[in-house]
């Protein structure tokens, strides 16, 4: 091409093409001070661990193909390190977070910068601490936006907001926890939920506490959910609205009306909210709820329902006005549960097509469950009979080394993992009928290693040693593919033929089903160790979790790239 033609062709396609597609993303820089707050809920104040003062934490805005850029600096007296959840950090695990996995904690008086790009992802994540509890109160919206000049798969909302869930203890998570491995018992549970920090009216001294969200007659809104709470799945609806599902975990999904979400730990939905037009638009308030679904005995969770209002403006005297509920599925509604996940399908168009593994280079089939440990010697324990609770994957619960994973993979430190993972049950039995007497599970710091690029299919099998119960297991530095599930044991012999590899739902959290079980396929095309766990934190306590450790490719671009110099020493 001739000089003479150079700055029309820019002209036409950095403006047209290159610029949405090619363009370098912009980089976001963000400061997290993380301080205690008194925070004042319930009628109860805390000094809570907040960043940069707000409880929820402060939302951060970025667009795909963007670099984020977070120092944190901890002023608080309690370790902390922050998780930038369903983030993929293609070759950066060094900023994904999970203490004593990627990084040791950043202590009092420390900081580390965090720095990783948004490939391949729009919608909403969020990010939180992960070390022991803090994410009770240290938690906040990742919004990412499209690409500059690439539109949305939906109507263009008239409003974007976040709706963040969490979880309110009138007393301090980390000693909740503690007391709970102390004694072997299942934790206190919180004292309510909350949607953007607040409870709700529903609660006693709370009725100030309340998200509004004040919407125009006709216009549409997209919520983006997310489910920050530490142990509970949550049924999400809104009195008189239908809610169309477009986006789950930062991937577009198959639009489908509901009236009624769920969503576990870790998972976020993106969801469109058409408010009413004004003549269809009845002077009435419109209650949004929220409330578990948990198949546990009662009393072992929190079962209170967290409300927001949703409000048309010009708002009319609320009080006087007639108030509408959604109703909410029974707290154990597993059937609710399965249609639910059923209906989530990957967009899978040409512009966002859904790259499922079809062959399978290996193939794992790990239980997960809850279990027991003996009481050790001259201790008495609250947990089964007498027992301490643990939970495991394939019986193994997860020990916490104390030199983060990934440092001891990047520099060949030995003794901190070993690599006999199990793949396959080493006990068979019926998963999901009568327990086996030994309920006692092994311990260890175990890892799977993968090839990079590996194609991996999980095959995730509920237990029902402690009562069968969904698990949302999650898993860092991939997205993956749910192609299967259903109730009862998993059969080799029958279920593959009935896997979904056209449009399955892509995402990071997926719940295993209570009774049943779950088929995902990732390809491991991202170097790194990355944990997997389960995200009702006080199983993870107990040990369901492991990591994967996936080794360099062959080219420079397949590489984990070097530690950054301020990563925290143990
Ligand atoms: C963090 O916040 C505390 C309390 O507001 C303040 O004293 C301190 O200067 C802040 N530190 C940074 C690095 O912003
Ligand atoms: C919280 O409030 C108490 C009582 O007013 C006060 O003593 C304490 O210094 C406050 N803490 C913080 C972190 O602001
Ligand atoms: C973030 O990482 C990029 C790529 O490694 C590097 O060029 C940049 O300097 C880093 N930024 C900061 C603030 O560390
Ligand atoms: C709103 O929903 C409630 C039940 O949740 C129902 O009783 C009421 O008639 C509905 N109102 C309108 C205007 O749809
Ligand atoms: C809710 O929890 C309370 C206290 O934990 C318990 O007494 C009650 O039976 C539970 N309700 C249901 C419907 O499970
Ligand atoms: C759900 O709980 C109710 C009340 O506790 C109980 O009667 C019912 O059998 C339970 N259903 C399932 C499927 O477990
Ligand atoms: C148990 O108690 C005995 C007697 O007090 C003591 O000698 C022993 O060290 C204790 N064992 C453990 C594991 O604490
Ligand atoms: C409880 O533990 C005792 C002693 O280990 C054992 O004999 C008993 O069978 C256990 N009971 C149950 C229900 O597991
Ligand atoms: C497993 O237990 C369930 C429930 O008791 C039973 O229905 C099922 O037949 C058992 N499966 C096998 C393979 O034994
Ligand atoms: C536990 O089960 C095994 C195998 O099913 C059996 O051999 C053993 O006797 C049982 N033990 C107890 C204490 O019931
Ligand atoms: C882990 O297993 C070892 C035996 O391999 C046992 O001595 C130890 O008590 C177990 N630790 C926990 C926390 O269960
Ligand atoms: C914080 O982390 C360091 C490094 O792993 C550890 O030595 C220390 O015990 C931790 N402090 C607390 C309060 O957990
Ligand atoms: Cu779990």
């Amino acid at each position: 091409m001739g000089a003479r033609c150079a700055p029309l062709f820019l002209l036409f396609f950095g403006t047209l093409l290159v610029l949405p597609h090619l363009s370098r993303g912009a980089t976001r820089y963000y400061t997290f001070n993380v301080t205690l707050t008194n925070v004042t809920r319930l009628c109860n104040t805390r000094a809570i661990p907040t960043v940069n003062g707000k409880f929820p934490g402060p939302k951060i805005v970025t667009r795909e193909g963007d670099r984020v850029v977070v120092k944190v600096v901890n002023n608080v007296k309690d370790n902390v390190t922050i998780h930038w959840h369903g983030v993929r950090q293609l070759r950066t695990g060094w900023s994904d977070g999970p203490a004593y996995v990627t990084q040791c904690p950043i202590r009092t008086g420390q900081s580390y910068v965090y720095n990783f790009t948004i490939t391949g992802q729009r919608g909403t994540l969020f990010w939180h601490a992960h070390v022991s509890w803090m994410r009770a109160t240290l938690y906040g919206p990742i919004v990412i936006l499209p690409k500059r000049g690439v539109p949305y798969p939906f109507p263009k909302p008239y409003k974007e907001v976040p709706i963040i869930f969490g979880e309110w203890f009138n007393a301090d998570p980390e000693a909740i926890v503690a007391q709970a491995l102390q004694t072997g018992a299942g934790p206190n549970v919180s004292d309510a939920f909350t949607i953007n920090g607040l409870p709700g009216p529903l609660y006693n001294c709370s009725s100030e506490d309340t998200f509004k969200l004040k919407v125009q007659p006709g216009k549409w809104y997209l919520l983006r959910l997310i489910n920050a709470a530490l142990n509970d799945e949550l049924f999400f609806s809104i009195a008189n609205h239908t809610l169309t599902v477009v986006d789950v975990d930062a991937a577009y999904v198959k639009p489908f009306d509901t009236d009624i979400v769920l969503i576990t730990p870790g998972q976020t939905t993106n969801v469109l909210l058409r408010a009413k037009p004004d003549e269809g638009c009845p002077a009435a308030t419109h209650l949004m709820l929220a409330r578990p679904y948990a198949t546990a005995a009662p009393g072992t969770f929190d079962n209170t329902t967290v409300a927001a209002v949703l409000e048309y403006a010009p708002p009319g005297h609320i009080k006087s006005l007639p108030l509408f509920r959604p109703s909410l599925p029974a707290l154990n509604d597993t059937a609710f549960a399965a249609n639910y996940s059923a209906k989530l399908r990957s967009l899978a168009s040409p512009d966002y097509p859904a790259n499922v593994p079809r062959r399978v280079d290996r193939s794992f089939f790990f239980t997960v469950g809850l279990g027991t440990t003996p009481c050790p010697a001259n201790q008495t324990c609250q947990g089964p009979n007498g027992t301490k609770f643990s939970a495991s994957m394939n019986n193994v619960s997860f020990d916490m080394p104390t030199t983060a994973l990934l440092q001891a993979h990047y520099n060949n430190i030995p003794g901190v993992y070993t690599t006999d993972f199990p793949v396959v049950p080493l006990e068979p039995f019926n998963y999901t009928g009568t327990p086996p007497n030994n309920t006692n599970v092994s311990n260890g710091t175990k890892v799977v290693v993968l090839t990079y690029n590996t194609s991996v299919e999980v095959v995730m099998q509920d237990t029902s040693i402690q009562g069968a119960e969904s698990h949302p297991l999650h898993l860092h530095g991939f997205d993956f593919f749910v192609v299967g599930q259903g109730v009862g044991n998993y059969d080799p012999s029958k279920d593959p033929a009935k896997f979904n590899l056209a449009d399955p739902v892509q995402r990071n959290t997926v719940g295993v089903p209570a009774g049943g079980w779950v088929a995902i396929r990732f390809f491991a095309d991202n170097p790194g160790v990355w944990f997997m766990h389960c995200h009702l934190e006080v199983h993870t306590s107990w040990g369901l979790k492991m990591a994967w450790v996936v080794n360099d490719g062959p080219l420079p671009d397949q590489k984990l790239m070097p530690p950054p110099s301020d990563l925290p020493k143990c």
